[in-house]
């Protein structure tokens, strides 16, 4: 039996992805950028095992058997295969991992109930664990390629610290990759707090979501035609720059600009509730009394806010957050699991 293993982080998007011009291959209506969080926190651990003894393609989820079988994750393991028959038919020396079945184990060292967006992680680190275990030599953003065809957030985890997805133009998606913009350590003291406002699954998943607000919206074709390409520069920008205040503004837009276009999907898609609003109006509150942007929420598919922040204001940020929160148990480990609906 040969295995490989690898670990992959989650990313929170700091400007969405939202719409597909391509439902199969997963390409994007517009370019993305993320923040990859720290894997000491929220990552998932992932083991893939190749054996010509192996009857079948098997996955274990969290101690659990899980289904293979879905379209998404056969393309993906079709893709490694290939790419590996490519390698076995230029060196006949290699045994035929192309050829066996695959037993993968994953785990995700975050709850569940964080209600966290777990697939971004796990297609990442399947792809990658794979992409070992068969000695694949193209680069990462290659191999981005194939994560991106799991779940369109995924090609981002294959990266720490700060990413681009380029959304590119080809029809066939040889050019929708994801790139580093840079590596975590060069802005080190980027710190993300998450408030888990609500647990329960979303009401309205991302891809259906999304192909709702593409066929339906008008400000939908505003965003990506006039918004995003000119705020993904900037923000790359940002980045590189190490600039908080135009990061953090561009980030609180980017996220208000997407929910936006939810609500003007037709029937409507609600994903912030009454606790996020509170949420955005108490860090607008926060910066506005600091006179200085310390701090950036984004939202999600869902009504989980995430404070963007920088590490020497900390203690600034926590303070608002402390005195109408109050200090819940698990709050020191970045993120609570009590529920904050109590927040009124
Ligand atoms: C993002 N989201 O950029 C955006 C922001 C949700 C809101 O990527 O259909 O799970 O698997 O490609 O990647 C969620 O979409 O959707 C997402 P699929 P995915 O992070």
């Amino acid at each position: 039996m040969y295995i490989a293993s690898t670990t992959a982080p989650v990313n929170i998007a700091t400007l969405k992805y939202w719409g597909k011009r391509d439902k199969t291959l997963n390409l994007p209506t517009n370019s993305s950028i993320s923040v990859t969080l720290s894997q000491e926190d929220l990552r998932t651990l992932t083991s893939a095992a190749t054996s010509e003894t192996f009857s079948e393609d098997q996955l274990w989820l969290n101690g659990k058997l899980e289904s293979l079988a879905s379209e998404r994750t056969q393309m993906c393991l079709a893709d490694l295969r290939q790419l590996r028959a490519e390698l076995e038919s230029q060196d006949d020396s290699l045994p035929k991992f192309s050829q066996w079945k695959l037993h993968i184990v994953s785990e995700n060292n975050f709850p569940t109930a964080a209600g966290l967006a777990s697939s971004a992680a796990g297609f990442s680190a399947l792809v990658v664990a794979i992409a070992k275990l068969y000695k694949l030599p193209q680069s990462m953003s290659e191999i981005s390629k194939i994560a991106r065809k799991g779940s369109g957030s995924a090609c981002r985890s294959l990266f720490g610290g700060y990413v681009a997805w380029e959304m590119g133009v080809e029809e066939d998606g040889s050019d929708s990759k994801a790139v580093e913009v840079a590596p975590l350590e060069h802005w080190d003291n980027m710190k993300a707090v998450i408030l888990v406002v609500s647990a329960d699954k979303k009401d309205t998943p991302s891809t259906s979501g999304m192909q709702t607000t593409v066929h339906t919206s008008d400000l939908f074709q505003w965003r990506i035609k006039e918004v995003v390409p000119t705020r993904f520069e900037e923000m790359k920008k940002s980045i590189v720059e190490k600039n908080f205040p135009v990061f953090a503004d561009l980030t609180m837009k980017d996220s208000n600009s997407f929910h936006a276009t939810c609500l003007d999907s037709f029937p409507p898609i609600f994903y912030l509730n009454d606790t996020s609003k509170k949420i955005i109006k108490l860090v607008h509150a926060i910066n506005e009394f600091y006179k200085e942007t310390i701090a950036a929420y984004t939202f999600d598919a869902g009504p989980n806010a995430v404070i963007y922040y920088e590490s020497q204001n900390e203690s600034k940020l926590f303070a608002f957050l402390y005195k109408l929160f109050g200090k819940v148990s698990g709050w020191e480990s970045k993120y609570t699991t009590e529920s904050l609906t109590a927040f009124t």
